[in-house]
């Protein structure tokens, strides 16, 4: 896969691509990621990629003519034409079932604005899906974008040292995950639940099925559908 990403502030993205399973996906070849910085595709010498909003406001808004020429080049730069999606608070709303769908792709152009948002002719002109990772503020869509990556990197075959271990996790199945324990056996009296040393494999899977719905109802009980939310079975 290929994510290539427009932005102002391309070093912002250097120590979360620097390390862990990001780092691992990039290394292995199995992501490239590409930073572009849209200033450098600004049409004056002073470099100048916003300015005032029309109608009169607060802030700045994102010329079209920098992102457009900036957006220009990087498709050139590689056939598959990718999918297009702006950061902004706008957006839909990013979640897990969206991360699956993106790491199907070949290939994704996130661009992250800066200032008070985007031109509109930049949404139209490139028709660009917005994606928000929640209803919150940022000062840039670069830490979306990072999020994004993660969250998608980390799907991708081979990414995962374990390859079941995107399975089982949280909100993979619309569930919370279930506790997990590992040595010592009793930690400050505090002793790890006896079916976990039993042996008993479905034993331990019915456990944690019934561990992942009951912290499901208690902690985040908006993921349950209304039979599930009620507290037989
Ligand atoms: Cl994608 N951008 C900004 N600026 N703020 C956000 C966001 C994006 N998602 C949530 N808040």
């Amino acid at each position: 896969m290929r994510i290539d990403v427009l932005t102002l502030f391309p070093q912002a993205f250097e120590s979360p691509l620097g390390c862990s399973i990001l780092k691992r996906a990039l290394d292995n070849g199995l992501l490239d990621v590409v930073l572009t910085d849209i200033r450098d595709f600004a049409e004056d010498s002073y470099r100048k990629v916003d300015d005032k909003p029309y109608g009169g406001g607060p802030g700045m808004v994102m010329m079209p003519g920098p992102v457009f020429a900036c957006f220009e080049h990087v498709q050139s730069l590689w056939p598959h034409k990718g999918r297009v999606i702006l950061l902004t608070p706008q957006g839909q709303k990013f979640n897990q079932a969206k991360a699956c769908e993106l790491s199907r792709e070949e290939r994704l152009i996130l661009i992250a604005g800066r200032y008070e948002g985007f031109d509109e002719r930049i949404r139209v002109g490139l028709g660009a899906e917005q994606i928000s990772i929640g209803d919150y503020v940022l000062s840039g869509g670069e830490l979306a974008a990072m999020v994004i990556i993660d969250a998608v990197a980390r799907l991708l075959a081979g990414a995962l040292g374990d390859e079941d271990s995107a399975k089982d996790e949280s909100f993979s199945e619309g569930l919370l995950e279930y506790p997990h324990y590992t040595r010592p056996e009793v930690f400050r009296g505090m002793k790890v639940p006896e079916i976990l040393l039993s042996g008993d494999h479905g034993k331990i899977a019915e456990w944690r099925r019934r561990q992942a719905l009951e912290r499901t109802r208690e902690w985040r009980p908006d993921l349950l559908g209304p039979e599930d939310r009620s507290l037989q079975d």
